[in-house]
């Protein structure tokens, strides 16, 4: 099952489990903290008082009283010091530990927020990245619907280096679209049809002809087309029917030597959706869908057009969604979540589900 980064209030969720990021005394703080105590109400505060804390790294589980979750999973996150005194193996224990809970008490969904990056001041990006990481090694082999909710956008960004590069990319890309040379080839055809069209109506007002029969040629073009197309009954052209979407996955998951649960994981599909597609050999999936799959196979781009093709759907260079994508295949990284993050950055729809 999937992860999704959401932009949510975390305690407005209703999943199994919402995880919080606490401190050692589980006795409620600030930031979401707070938030989660004060929806909770009075009855977390005392089963918490129970619990005689909590090591940093480590989770533990109590109700959600009046949140609109089934579960409170809380746990300690490191305070930042820089990033050389064990904040990263920290950090991933959380994960780790929240999500051997959320096992335990057999939850399908779990929602986690940016653990440490607030009060306790890691990286967001940084923490980000182990969050994804983490999440993503666990549901290789588990079943599981994960939010990573980020709350405050404004104050969250991926690498720096990495949203330059892709803006950069959006903006060559962007004036590429409107000098196109393909655009301006067909507008060069365009303008000389519409010259020679009228260099005729010239000639025959100097000839003084009949102007019908000059504007004979172009009359020919357009009814040439319907007289070709009758050439074809329907019947002819639906056996020309080609390869489908799915019967393309399917056979580009053999020859690429994966299994299909790998496939359907790194494409960040949920397994449900995925019998869905391997059970109709006409089924049509979401653009998302198809290129989260087109990125799971590692496909080039024009295999990954043509893939996409078969959905019905095109990438191109009018939208930043497209860009993005086209961005992370020419560069060669494959990895979902990281595309993710980086749609999320920019507001466009995530791939997979
Ligand atoms: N929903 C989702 N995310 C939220 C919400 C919310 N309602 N509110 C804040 N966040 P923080 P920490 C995000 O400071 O860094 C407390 O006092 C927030 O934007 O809550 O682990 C505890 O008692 C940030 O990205 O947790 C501890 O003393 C993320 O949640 C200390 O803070 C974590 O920020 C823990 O610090």
């Amino acid at each position: 099952m999937p992860i999704q980064i959401i932009r949510e209030d975390i305690t407005k969720l209703r999943c199994d489990a919402i995880v919080n990021a606490a401190n050692n005394s589980l006795l409620g703080g600030g930031g979401v903290d707070g938030a989660i105590h004060r929806a909770a109400g009075k009855g977390l505060l005392l089963e918490c008082m129970k619990l005689k804390g909590c090591k940093t790294g480590q989770a533990k589980i109590t109700g959600a009283y009046k949140l609109p979750c089934k579960y409170v999973i809380h746990t300690v996150g490191p305070v930042w010091r820089g990033g050389t005194n064990g904040e990263k193996e920290l950090l991933e224990s959380c994960y780790r530990e929240s999500l051997q809970l959320a096992k335990e008490y057999e939850c399908e969904s779990v929602a986690f927020p940016l653990i440490s990056s607030g009060v306790y001041g890691y990286p967001k990006d940084q923490a980000l990245r182990v969050a994804i990481d983490v999440i993503s090694a666990f549901l290789l082999e588990n079943d599981m619907l994960v939010y990573v909710v980020i709350f405050d956008k404004a104050a969250y960004k991926i690498s720096e280096k990495l949203f330059a590069d892709i803006k950069e990319y959006i903006d060559d890309h962007y004036v590429e679209t409107h000098t196109d040379a393909h655009f301006e080839r067909m507008r060069g055809e365009q303008c000389s049809q519409i010259l020679e069209a009228e260099e005729v109506c010239f000639e025959t007002t100097f000839l003084d002809e009949p102007v019908t029969q000059q504007v004979e040629p172009v009359k020919e073009l357009s009814l040439a087309m319907p007289k070709q197309v009758a050439k074809f009954s329907l019947e002819d052209k639906l056996g020309e029917i080609d390869e489908s979407f799915s019967e393309m996955l399917l056979r580009k998951i053999d020859e690429k030597g994966m299994t299909d649960s790998e496939c359907y994981k790194k494409a960040n599909v949920d397994r449900k959706l995925f019998s869905k597609i391997r059970n109709n050999v006409h089924y049509s999936p979401s653009k998302t869908t198809a290129i989260a799959f087109a990125i799971a196979l590692e496909l080039n781009l024009e295999e990954t057009k043509d893939m996409l093709m078969k959905a019905g759907f095109a990438l191109s260079h009018s939208n930043k969604f497209d860009l993005i994508i086209e961005y992370f295949i020419q560069s060669g990284n494959y990895n979902i979540f990281e595309i993710n993050e980086a749609l999320f950055m920019f507001d466009q729809s995530l791939l997979g589900m």
